[in-house]
């Protein structure tokens, strides 16, 4: 008897509070100038407004950059002996954009008397270091235009001298102190390519969809070229058979 009569108390006076915290909010609201009036209905909406906005954007972005996806392409080449494999580079010969070379120097060590690599690709603008790692004098030269044949002169251990390539190509790059020391950079017009492995597998990622020509190239044989064309978020595939 005595819980119901405060439960009924309790409630009638959680009521009357609540009832009167609405009738204050009305009169609060009745008072206000217009101009406040609009403020306290808008914000809430302006919030969704915005937050509407920002998802929209995004999904507008995404979208967006559906469009103009990239997708993969992921090669095999085969050849007589699996050495010829070696030092094989797979690369796109022309993509209709203008590429950024990169600001770190790629590097062509004389280590053992031999050039480490022996085949280096790069963007076109790339600087090489070539660094001297062995006891003896090792001289850089290239006999190629595309190197404009230059001489980087003779050097001892520890010391490197950059060239930077500005032409498409491929330079075949000497030591004129030992006759049988070759290396190759191939000069290349944009960043999609790739060193295929020794089991033939290669794979260049993130090219933009389009239409391109695929090119092998390896120092003794050829390839005939491929013509792909690579769709957003697929991978395409294209298999070489060197000869
Ligand atoms: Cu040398």
């Amino acid at each position: 008897m005595f819980m119901l009569a405060f439960g009924k108390m309790n409630f009638r006076r959680w009521y009357g509070l609540r009832r009167e915290r609405s009738v204050e909010r009305q009169t609060y609201l009745s008072v206000l100038p217009l101009t406040k009036k609009i403020r306290v209905y808008m914000t809430p909406l302006a919030v969704l407004f915005f937050a509407a906005s920002f998802v929209t954007a995004n999904f507008t972005l995404y979208a967006f950059a559906e469009e103009k996806g990239l997708g993969t392409i992921t090669g095999t080449v085969k050849a007589k002996k699996a050495k010829f494999l070696k030092d094989t580079i797979a690369y796109i010969e022309n993509v209709p954009n203008a590429f950024e070379p990169p600001k770190e120097h790629a590097l062509i060590d004389q280590k053992n008397m031999t050039f480490i690599p022996r085949v280096l690709p790069i963007l076109k603008g790339t600087t090489v270091d070539f660094l001297n790692s062995d006891l003896v004098q090792h001289n850089v030269y290239s006999p190629d235009a595309v190197a404009d044949n230059f001489n980087l002169g003779t050097w001892l251990k520890g010391e490197t001298r950059p060239f930077t390539f500005n032409k498409l190509g491929i330079a075949s790059i000497r030591c004129n102190v030992h006759v049988d020391m070759l290396a190759y950079v191939l000069v290349l017009q944009n960043p999609y390519f790739a060193r295929v492995n020794i089991d033939g597998s290669f794979s260049i990622p993130g090219v933009p969809e389009g239409k391109y020509t695929i090119k092998l190239w390896s120092e003794r044989l050829k390839a005939q070229d491929h013509h792909v064309e690579i769709k957003a978020g697929a991978s395409t595939t294209v298999e070489f058979d060197l000869k």
